[in-house]
This record gives structure tokens, C-alpha cells and sequence, in this order.
């Protein structure tokens, strides 16, 4: 059975930001129509540079009712009071991080195209699953590649949402709309965008209510 959920834009911060500057580009890029999520995913970084990020953006985040989670760290997401974390398969495992977050901060799962990992996520309480990457990225060498098989087993078969991840621009996100996808994870095409964050934002947002609309009509397109 096709879910009728919902698909949000989740964005993740690029790897290295001047958190001044970027907490312009946030709010461009807010302004621009729906956001999710906001992950902060800085790679080699101080843990104090984290924090203070995060302590940067999180009003931001908050007055548009959006969730900040930290990449990583379960440990950084509770210090800085975020609303959760992302932790990858090498990364603390879902029990250290609910141990330390508490029940009710929200811990998403990297799953790459398992559905082995997903349902052991599912079943110990993450709050999504992530797969990836789906298309070619440059933010990231990705481990994995994934298909939109996995996004319409997980719309079929668990309650949990499904995030997906890698390469995802307005062009090419519908086929990941149609299978399912609850959230649309995006670095450059949103921050690189030709025309900046926020016609890149609406430009996902429009591209989304196109895609839910072919899927919801049952039109396999
Ligand atoms: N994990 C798998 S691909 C990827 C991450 C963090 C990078 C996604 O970035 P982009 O620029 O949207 O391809
Ligand atoms: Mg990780």
C-alpha cells in the first residue's frame, strides 16, 4: 500500500561554514518555503566550534519551528541542547545515544541501502532511517549507492520515515518523492544554488508538490 505521507526538505549545513555568514544564508535559505530539519554536519572541527555553531543557529532554527540536530555526536547534541543527532553506522550506536539524549530528542539512522540496518533501527526506536546516496555528490565520497526500491519497501513495510540522501537536486527528485521518500536530504543544491538558498528551497518545495502530486494520483510516471 502507497503511504500518503508527507515529503519535507531536511537540510544539512556544508562541512565547513563562517557560522556569521551562514546564519544569513539559513535564513535566506528559510525564508525560501518548508524546511524539516536542519542537521549541523561540520567535519574537522573543534568540539567548541560545534558548540558555539550550534548555539548560533538554533534560535534561527527555532523561529522557524525548525529541528537542529548534530551530526555524529550524541554527546555535542546533548551539551549544546540540540534537538537531536544523525549518527552513521560507525558512529555511537543508537542505544549510547538515546542513553544519552533522553526519550524524547529525535535520533535518525544512517541505513546506506539495507534494509537489514533499517529494521534494527526501526525496531530499537530511531525516529528515521537515512539511505544513500542516490545520485553522484561531491560533498561527500559516499560508501554506498541506493535506489528508490529501499524509500517504497520502508513506505510499505515500517512506520518509520525514511530520509534520502546524496546528489538531490530539484531536477532529480521526484522518482524519490513517487517512492516514498519522507524527507529529501541536500547540501550544495540548496547552498551552491546558482540563484542562493532560498530559490533553491522553493525551488524543492515546488519540485516536491509536483512529485506528491503525480504520486498521489497513482500516475506512475
Ligand atoms: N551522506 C551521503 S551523501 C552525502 C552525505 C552527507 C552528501 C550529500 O550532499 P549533496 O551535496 O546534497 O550531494
Ligand atoms: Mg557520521
Amino acid at each position: 500500500m502507497m503511504t500518503n505521507n508527507r515529503c519535507r526538505l531536511y537540510l544539512i549545513t556544508p562541512s565547513h561554514i563562517d557560522v556569521g555568514q551562514f546564519s544569513e544564508d539559513l535564513k535566506a535559505a528559510l525564508d525560501g518555503g518548508d524546511v524539516g530539519c536542519l542537521q549541523l554536519r561540520l567535519k574537522d572541527s573543534e568540539d567548541d566550534s560545534v558548540l558555539r555553531a550550534a548555539e548560533q543557529l538554533a534560535p534561527i532554527c527555532h523561529q522557524y519551528e525548525v529541528p537542529l540536530l548534530i551530526n555524529d555526536r550524541p554527546d555535542l547534541a546533548k551539551a549544546s541542547d540540540a534537538d537531536g543527532v544523525h549518527i552513521g553506522q560507525k558512529d555511537a550506536n543508537y542505544e549510547e545515544a538515546r542513553s544519552a539524549l533522553g526519550p524524547d530528542r529525535i535520533i535518525g539512522v544512517t541505513c546506506h541501502n539495507s534494509r537489514h540496518l533499517a529494521i534494527t533501527a526501526a525496531e530499537s526506536g530511531a525516529d528515521y532511517v537515512a539511505f544513500g546516496a542516490f545520485f553522484e555528490t561531491r560533498t561527500k565520497a559516499p560508501e554506498t549507492r541506493a535506489t528508490t526500491e529501499i524509500l517504497e519497501w520502508v513506505s510499505e513495510v515500517l512506520l518509520v520515515p525514511s530520509v534520502a540522501i546524496g546528489g538531490i537536486t530539484p531536477t532529480n527528485c521526484s522518482p524519490l518523492v513517487r517512492a516514498g521518500a519522507n524527507f529529501l536530504a541536500v547540501v550544495s543544491a540548496v547552498w551552491d544554488h546558482k540563484d542562493g538558498p532560498k530559490t533553491g528551497v522553493a525551488e524543492f518545495n515546488e519540485a516536491i508538490a509536483q512529485a506528491l502530486e503525480i504520486r498521489n494520483s497513482g500516475d506512475s510516471r
